[in-house]
């Protein structure tokens, strides 16, 4: 596909901050195909088995983040396949809201030069206590093999040192939202929509 057909919005914040929670109501609201790579990563996980499963699940439970080949790959072909599944009206664009990637500043240079630069970038500002007892109270049920104390630990450190800076960077481009996820779900969904129809409606 080409980059004039498609327009991309990264949604970043750290683990448990409310991105896919958030990402289900803007897919109500607004007309974004949400991809999430976390998502892509753990389907990919469970179809190969074999030992490119076990090496995403490595990296996973790790909390380290899965070479950036595979991840692109994965998101690149999940664009390709809504666009030829589910066209956009003629003369529109289809609008991709892609959670929990760009994570590293690497992975955000190479996506934005070979699929297609992003057009605004959503951040939930969530502190760690905060994330850390949802992310607890989710791994009860979750069956996620990183929803644990130790690889939530992991996955807090690799968004502090890898992570931010990708978000750093967006913002010394002036592309960034910033969005304080701290709140109910409804509280911080009318934040979101409020830097959606600001700066992307
Ligand atoms: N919840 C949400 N909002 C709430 C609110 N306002 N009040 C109270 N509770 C709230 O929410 C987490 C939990 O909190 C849920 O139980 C929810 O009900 C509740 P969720 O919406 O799931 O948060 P999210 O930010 O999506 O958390 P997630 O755990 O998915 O974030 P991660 O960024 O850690 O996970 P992701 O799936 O993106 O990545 C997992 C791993 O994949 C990474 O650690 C890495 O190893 C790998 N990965 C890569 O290697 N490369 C990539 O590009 C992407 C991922
Ligand atoms: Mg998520």
């Amino acid at each position: 596909f080409s980059t004039n057909d498609v327009t991309v919005v990264f949604f970043l914040g750290g683990p448990g901050s409310g991105k896919g929670t958030q990402s289900a109501n803007l897919v109500k609201d607004y007309s974004f195909v949400h991809l999430s790579a976390g998502d892509l990563l753990r389907a990919e996980q469970v179809r190969e088995g074999s030992s490119r499963g076990k090496m995403i699940k490595e990296y996973i439970t790790e909390g380290k983040i899965v070479p950036m080949e595979v991840t692109v790959n994965l998101l690149s072909d999940a664009m390709a396949e809504s666009l030829a599944t589910n066209p956009p009206p003629a003369g529109t664009k289809a609008r991709f809201l892609i959670d929990g990637f760009p994570r590293k500043l690497d992975q955000a240079e190479f996506f934005e030069a070979s699929v297609c630069p992003s057009e605004l970038v959503l951040f939930l500002d969530c502190p760690e206590d905060v994330m850390e007892s949802r992310l607890l109270k989710r791994g009860e049920t979750s069956g996620r093999d990183d929803d644990n104390a130790a690889s939530i630990r992991k996955r807090f450190r690799t968004f502090v040192e890898t992570s931010m800076p990708v978000v750093e960077a967006f913002r010394a481009q002036d592309k960034v939202v910033t969005v304080t996820a701290t709140g109910s779900v409804e509280e911080v969904y009318e934040s979101v929509k409020a830097g959606i129809e600001e700066r992307a409606p």
